[in-house]
């Protein structure tokens, strides 16, 4: 798929999955209203949609209808959101800028954005336990997806070894739990719940996560040599905080130039994972193109 081509499809498809969430998310005037208001102040905040999109892609790419991956891609979305929200609160990064406005608990306060996020994660799972066009083991299979990908086995896991490591010096090896739980586990879980609706076969299941890990590797890695090298107007948060938490990220233990040797190696390792798949796997090669050169 040609660059410009490419451009267009995550368009189209970031367009699709903001005007189902705007469906799926209550209205502003539904009592309690700031909760309403402050859920979908994060959640239709303008992103990139990476994880939803991913499983679009990968349902698609193993045969299967976009439209049956819609609610649980926007799963996908609210459970991201809500993990921004923790991550921004006083308690974690204390951050003030998220997708180019303040963060939640600015915008609101602090009680409201601990609410908003558990409201999200759980509005999440009710989206799939309801979603009609999945049969009862793929609601099943996704759930469970998605909740070792969030939870302390996945997600919560990695940003608690984040929180324990700062300002500690960590082995390669602990940055690299870190990564793939923090970052890596929810695009691991977006990729098997697409391949799940899509009803891949075993092998193609086997070579989709390990797409999604190769994936969430290179992701985080670009992400912290953006908060080296990004442009806060462009990444819509501030940069720099890495090193002003003292955090280890991929640049402060390898150096930059070995994380961009990492980075272009883990690119590649998703492509070889695509290598069985065919023309239908197009977009999934595509956004393994976009997280390593992508600029915010
Ligand atoms: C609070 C349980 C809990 C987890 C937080 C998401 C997260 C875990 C931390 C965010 C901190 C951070 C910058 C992590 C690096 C990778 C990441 C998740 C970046 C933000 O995701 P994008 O780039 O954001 O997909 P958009 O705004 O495009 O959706």
């Amino acid at each position: 798929m040609e660059e410009k081509k490419f451009k267009v499809y995550l368009k189209e498809k970031q367009e699709l999955i903001d005007s189902a969430l705007d469906s799926l998310l209550s209205r502003e005037d539904i009592f309690p209203m700031i909760l309403h208001r402050a859920m979908r102040y994060s959640v239709l905040a303008p992103g990139k949609r990476i994880r939803p999109i991913l499983c679009l892609a990968a349902c698609m790419a193993v045969g299967g209808k976009e439209e049956d991956a819609l609610a649980p891609a926007c799963a996908l979305e609210m459970i991201h959101a809500y993990s921004l929200i923790h991550d921004d609160l006083p308690a974690m990064d204390d951050d003030d800028l998220r997708r180019g406005r303040p963060t939640l608990h600015r915008a609101f306060n602090e009680g409201t954005a601990i609410l908003a996020g558990d409201a999200l994660l759980t509005l999440a799972f009710e989206v799939v336990a309801v979603a009609k066009r999945l049969t009862d083991r793929q609601v099943r299979q996704i759930i469970t997806e998605l909740a070792i990908g969030a939870g302390h086995r996945g997600m919560v896991g990695g940003q608690q070894a984040d929180l324990n490591a700062e300002g500690k010096t960590i082995t390669p090896e602990e940055l690299k739990y870190i990564h793939s739980h923090k970052t890596g586990a929810l695009l691991v879980a977006s990729v098997l719940c697409g391949a799940i609706i899509g009803d891949a076969g075993p092998k193609q299941m086997v070579h989709l996560k390990k797409y999604g890990q190769a994936n969430g590797l290179a992701f985080q890695i670009k992400d912290d040599l953006l908060d080296i090298e990004g442009k806060s107007a462009k990444l819509g948060k501030s940069t720099g905080q890495d090193k002003k938490a003292e955090k280890a990220t991929y640049p402060s233990i390898w150096g930059i130039e070995a994380s961009r040797e990492k980075l272009k190696e883990a690119t590649a390792t998703a492509f070889a994972l695509l290598e069985s798949f065919g023309e239908e796997a197009e977009p999934l090669r595509e956004i393994a193109r976009f997280i390593g050169e992508r600029e915010a």
